[in-house]
Parts: C-alpha cells; structure tokens; sequence
C-alpha cells in the first residue's frame, strides 16, 4: 500500500503524528527512566499480586459455596491453604500492605506508561513472531494493571460500580496481569539492570554526563529517548522527584488507614460516609453500620434476640444472659479489612468458640462453623470459619469490648472475632452457629 506523503516531511508546517519518533520530545523519556520505573514496579507490583494471593486464601474460599463466590475458580486456587491464626496480626499486615503500597505505586504506574507510550504507536505494528508475542504480552500486563488499580480503588473507595463480584473480578485480573508480568519481568529485567548499571559507569567515568553517556550508548540504542528532544522544563533527576513526591504523598494520606484515631484522620483519601465511630469503648471505625444493613435495636432486645447453636448434638438456644454466665475470655485483637483499614487491637470479651463447639457436640475431624446473623439485607448475612480457626482459644463470640457492651454498629448482642482473619469473617449480630456441617 502507496503511503501518502509525511506531513512532518513539509517544512513542519504540519505537527508529526505520534507515529512518528518527533513526535515525542520529552528529553526525560529514556531507557533509564524507564528502567528505574521499572525495576520498582518489578518489586512492588510482585509484593501486590502475592499478599492479594494471600488475601483470597484469608477468605477460606475452600469453605465451600458459603465463601467461595468465584465459580470455575480450577487450578488458579491450586495454592489454597488453611489460613494461620498465628501471627494474629497477620492479615492486617498483609492487607495493609497490598492497599497502601498499591495506592502508593499508582503515581509510579502512571509515570511507566507515559514513559513507553510512544512505543505504542510505533510502526510498523509488528515486525516478526517475536514481537507479536510480546506485544499480546503487554496487552495483558497493561490491560491487567489497569484493571487491577482501577478495580482495586473503586473497592477501598466503597465504588461498586462494577459489574460482579469484586473479589472474582480482582482475582481473575489477577492472574491475566500476572501472565503478562512474567513474560514481560523475563523479557525486560536484564535489559533494565544494563541500562542502570551503564549509567552508573557513565557518572563515575570522568566528564561523564549527557555527552560521554551519547558516546557510550550512542542514540540509536536508546530507542525511548526522543530524536528531536524539546528544551528540558524539568531534568530526569527532577522528573523522578515529582514522581516520588507523589507516592509519598499517596502513602501518607494512606497509611492512616491502617490505624485508630486520630491517626486514622490522616487518611485524606479514605473514603467519607463512614459515620463517625465517636468515642469512649466502642469508638473504634464501623464497617456497615445497623442502619445501613436493616439491623433494628428491636431485634436484638434481650426478650427477643437467641443464639442458636447447633451441631451433631442437637440445637441449644442461649440468651444473651445465658452466655455471660459461661467462661468468658479476653482476647487483644484487630478489625483488619479486605479495604485496607484497619483497627488497633481491640479489647474482645466473651465465649470461646471451641466452648460453644462442644456445647454443639462438634467432632474431632470437622471442617468449621456456618454463621449466620440477623441481618436482612447485604451480603455479609453468612460466612464460615475453619477448624483451626474455631479451635483458636483467641477466637470469641465476643459480647463486650473494651470494658463495655458491644455497640449494635459493632455487633450487639454478639459477633465473632478470630485472630489474623480478614474482617468479613467476623460476622456481627450473630444468630447462628451451626458446628460441623458446611
Ligand atoms: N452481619 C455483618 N457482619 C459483618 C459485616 C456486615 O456487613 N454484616 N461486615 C464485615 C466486615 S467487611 C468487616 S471489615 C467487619 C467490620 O467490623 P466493625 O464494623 O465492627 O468494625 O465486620 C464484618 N462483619
Ligand atoms: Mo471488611
């Protein structure tokens, strides 16, 4: 096919398009920015998709259809273990870790594609087997990236704006990021520690700098770095700071997430509609509270409200006053949500599970316990905990916290709490518990 003439050709009097190299004249593009770029999403996207495995195990999705809401699942859930109650920190670490460095990364993010685009539009497409197969690649890293950030904060920003299941669709874009990310890691990284360990000899070398680094590595080589460079309005040192800056800026306004007031106040980019936890022993951050779920004070009343514990021993129906005349223990926990935010520990008051599992009759070899809560409407209505999560003697059908009665927005009468486990597993108004079959 006859190509018309170029534009840019003609005197300039026509801009170039971005197919062509002069059309890019960042002098900040460049196979070191990008390196660098890369070399720090090679580690932090990697901590990303491995705790955001971690998380999706932290949910029991074993437990049958109970937890599980991701169907054809097959052998991506291949790495599926029984979640530890030890460290009981645990998955706040984990979860904080996969929120914050994840927001913190998307200034980061940004800066790599800007730093590649004009590898988009280069022509031709494809120039042979190999770099068609690496460009599918980068539709998968690039598309799965996107999806994932996007997905990922539309989540902890309490957006659902997404068709589905959100942990199914983060868990599948997981895996497709993941595909892209290894071939791209495999094909990439020598190239990256060159550029970097190049222009480490060029600053030490004497008269080193932009002049002796064209010789070293004359353009051509460079194939980021524009043909026709614009006068620099910031240098690449400058340009990583702005970078950096914004990182740190995401990871300070992030970070208070993971902690109580007033350092939670820190956390300018958490999500508002929280109602405000207030104060005093039961102030501590709400996840959905009573009104929002269609939980009424009414139902929870003592002369209406029992917890039914059932199991191969038969259903035993127990008061609020029945079970605060049972052993109660303390246990020293956190709330720690799939969003990111977290509580420091809280003071957790009540019955252990493992009693009330022999109240039930529970076997030595049983998988868990079904809970169920009062709640009328949401999805948190029902979950299950494993074994070791019941045998835990950490693990509490709590009925007070921090010396006084659980607020209905926490719970009231009655909510589970379970060392290290994600905080959707520590179901509030507890109606049920069903020992032993799941
Ligand atoms: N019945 C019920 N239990 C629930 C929820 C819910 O919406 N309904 N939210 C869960 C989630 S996602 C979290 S993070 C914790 C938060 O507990 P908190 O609101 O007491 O902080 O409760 C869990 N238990
Ligand atoms: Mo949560």
């Amino acid at each position: 096919m006859d190509h018309p003439p170029r534009p840019s050709k003609r005197s300039g009097a026509l801009p170039p398009l971005p197919t062509e190299p002069g059309f890019w004249r960042s002098p900040v593009r460049g196979v070191r920015f990008t390196a660098v770029l890369g070399l720090v999403l090679l580690a932090g996207l990697t901590l990303l998709f491995v705790t955001g495995l971690l998380s999706y195990a932290a949910y029991n999705p074993d437990l049958a259809s109970v937890n599980d809401k991701t169907p054809d699942r097959g052998w991506l859930g291949f790495y599926l273990f029984d979640w530890p109650t030890h460290p009981y920190w645990l998955y706040r670490l984990t979860q904080g870790l996969h929120v914050t460095v994840g927001i913190a990364l998307i200034p980061v993010l940004l800066a790599k594609l800007w730093s590649v685009i004009p590898r988009l539009f280069t022509l031709p497409p494809v120039t042979s087997l190999a770099h068609a197969l690496e460009r599918i690649s980068l539709v998968l890293l690039v598309g799965g990236a996107l999806f994932e950030f996007v997905t990922g904060v539309l989540n902890i920003q309490l957006d659902y704006i997404f068709p589905g299941s959100f942990y199914r669709l983060h868990f599948y874009g997981a895996w497709v990021f993941f595909a892209g990310f290894v071939a791209h890691a495999a094909l990439k990284t020598p190239k990256a520690l060159q550029a970097i360990r190049s222009g480490e000899l060029r600053s030490r070398s004497k008269g080193g700098g932009v002049g002796a680094g064209a010789h070293r590595a004359p353009k051509t080589e460079d194939d980021l770095a524009s043909p026709a460079p614009a006068a620099p309005t910031v240098s690449r040192r400058g340009a990583f700071a702005v970078v950096g800056t914004g990182s740190l800026f995401m990871l300070l306004t992030t970070a208070g997430r993971s902690f109580d007031e007033p350092l939670r106040r820190t956390a300018l980019l958490a999500p508002h509609g929280w109602e405000d936890p207030g104060s005093g022993p039961n102030g501590f951050q709400i996840n959905k509270t009573a009104a929002a779920v269609g939980v009424r004070a009414a139902d929870t009343a003592g002369d209406r409200w029992r917890l039914v514990v059932s199991g191969p021993a038969g259903d035993v129906r127990l008061s609020r006053a029945q079970l605060l005349a049972m052993d109660q223990h303390t246990s020293e926990l956190p709330i720690a949500c799939v969003e990111g935010w977290s509580t420091s520990n809280q003071s957790w008051r009540g019955v252990r599970l493992r009693d009330l599992a022999a109240l039930a009759g529970y076997p030595a070899d049983a998988p868990g316990v079904f809970v169920e809560s009062l709640q009328p409407r949401g999805s948190f209505r029902s979950g299950a905990l494993r074994d070791n999560q019941v045998r835990d003697g950490r693990s509490l059908l709590a009925l007070r916290v921090n010396g006084a009665d659980l607020s209905l927005d926490h719970g009231f009468p009655a909510r589970i709490i379970v060392p290290a486990a994600p905080g959707v597993l520590n179901t509030k108004w507890v109606t049920r518990l069903t020992f032993g079959v799941l």
